[in-house]
């Protein structure tokens, strides 16, 4: 790292996420194992799949990649971490309500801060996932509670004056010098780490009765990491590790079931929290010991980003395995490996299965270069024989978002008791543009980016080939609706 000179928000970024790993580590043992084996996984990937292995992010990149998640209470909370996080060159993309996503009481929606353009994600791609309680929605909290909530809430100080100072100044002048980049990346990283201060007992306890995520935020007087993610090329063999190394994953992979074909999306799995020891404040006074459950394990891989049309066909397809394997378990509890099976066949026959059927159906986003070669016969004009005959190269632009399903049953799989939610109330209505008046900055749409990321190189393809103008990227006659189970039931899944 830079020593006297000024520090990019690349720079801060990526030291910050650096940090971040190395601080964890220290202090969840359980993560150092947890990346200890992703590295081991990567690393014979790579030696058995080559280049191949690299088409969904060069070894640099997935190697120090990494996802935070933090919590906060209070819509200025979430306002200055918008600023610090913009000192690092990240933005607020997607709007995630989790409060329907979840069966237990999960009462926050989310956004995620990452890097949008593909240059800087290519430096670093550090993410953070960062959720705001929403005690105003009756459907868990009484009036009174929100009342005493917003009043706790309001009384603390997540950021100190000095690190927003500093994150201000960096957005800007684009960056820090040496001192205050250090300064700055001390402070950040401070504000993120487990307060060992007393937790007040009966404050705490009366908000787990609600939701113990309404405990771990305004329960406490800070907030924290509570998990780091790292990125690994084959999760399915990390998932036997860890097993083998006896540390206890949650019973599934959240995400698209292993397949045959291209990965897409996203797939997370997490290993629950640790009991980690906590003092408390006593009703009395007095200070006591306890443990709170509060931090956690996560590991993702990464695949393709799906368009809306790709979106939906994964939606309804959980959704159909969600039912088969109910069904099937005739009122048991549904056993995890048996609800992947059902997904994987039902997967395998329903989403076309290698990367240019993705591409041509419009089910997956793909960038289009012209390839060096200049083939025989006359420069074809649909993009679909521009690709057949080897005029253009398509390769799939990664998924660098979330997913609210994957990420409703990564905050249940961690939370003590199912919480409770008044279902005769009607929840607090907020959207994406709240949240961008909230942030006070554009709130970035994810199908947006992949969308301009794909039209822009076509608009390249058309000047470096001299089309007349850019190819349609996906003709509407090849998207057969054979390809979509919309209404179709699929009886034939395994039972
Ligand atoms: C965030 C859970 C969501 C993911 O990767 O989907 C998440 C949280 O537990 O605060 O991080
Ligand atoms: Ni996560």
């Amino acid at each position: 790292m830079p020593a006297s000179r000024r520090w990019e928000p690349w720079e801060l970024r990526a030291e910050f996420s650096r940090r971040l790993s190395e601080l964890y580590g220290r202090e969840v043992p359980a993560y150092a194992t947890l990346l200890a084996v992703s590295q081991e996984v990567n690393a014979e990937v790579l030696e058995s799949r080559g280049a191949d292995a690299q088409r969904l992010g060069a070894v640099g990149r997935v190697g120090a990649e990494r996802h935070g998640a933090i919590r906060v209470g209070t819509p200025r909370e979430l306002n200055q971490v918008g600023r610090l996080f913009a000192a690092m060159g990240m933005h607020p993309v997607g709007f995630y309500d989790l409060r329907d996503a979840a069966a237990s009481a999960v009462p926050v929606v989310s956004t995620a801060f990452r890097p949008v353009d593909p240059g800087e994600l290519a430096r670093n791609p550090f993410r953070m996932f960062t959720s705001l309680l929403v005690p105003g929605d009756r459907r868990f909290f009484t009036e009174d509670l929100r009342r005493r909530l917003a009043a706790f809430l309001a009384a603390r100080t997540l950021f100190r004056p000095r690190l927003l100072e500093l994150a201000d100044r960096a957005i800007a002048g684009n960056g820090l010098g040496a001192g205050e980049a250090e300064e700055f990346l001390t402070l950040a990283a401070d504000a993120l780490r487990l307060s060992h201060e007393p937790v007040d007992r009966a404050w705490y306890a009366e908000l787990e009765q609600v939701s113990s995520v309404a405990a771990d935020i305004g329960g406490v007087r800070g907030t924290h990491l509570n998990h780091l993610t790292p990125r690994v090329l084959d999760i399915d063999e990390l998932y036997r590790r860890m097993g083998e190394r006896g540390v206890e994953m949650i019973d599934a992979i959240q995400g698209p079931p292993r397949w045959a074909g291209p990965d897409l999306l996203l797939r997370q799995t997490s290993f629950r929290a640790l009991a980690e020891p906590r003092r408390f404040r006593d009703p009395d006074g007095a200070i006591t010991a306890g443990t709170l459950r509060v931090r956690f394990g996560e590991v993702e891989a990464r695949g393709i980003a799906a368009t809306p049309r790709g979106r939906e066909l994964y939606e309804r397809l959980s959704t159909d395995a969600d039912r088969l394997a109910a069904e099937a378990a005739r009122g048991a509890p549904v056993v995890a490996a048996h609800r992947a099976d059902i997904a994987a066949s039902l997967w395998n026959r329903h989403v076309p299965g290698s990367e240019c059927e993705l591409a041509r159906h419009d089910l997956a986003y793909f960038t289009c270069t012209a390839t060096d070669r200049r083939p025989a016969g006359p420069l074809p004009t649909s993009l679909r024989d521009l690709v057949e005959r080897g005029w253009v190269r398509q390769d799939p632009i990664v998924y660098e978002d979330f997913l609210p399903r994957s990420a409703a049953g990564i905050f249940q799989s961690n939370l003590d008791g199912a919480g409770r939610r008044d279902a005769g109330q009607s929840g607090a209505a907020l959207d994406a543009g709240w949240l961008a008046g909230v942030l006070d900055r554009t709130l970035h749409d994810p199908y947006a980016l992949y969308s301009d990321l794909r039209r822009a190189s076509l608009d390249r393809l058309a000047e470096e080939l001299g089309l007349a103008g850019p190819p349609e990227a996906f003709p509407s006659s090849d998207s057969p609706s054979s390809d979509s189970p919309s209404s179709e039931s699929p009886s034939g899944a395994p039972a």
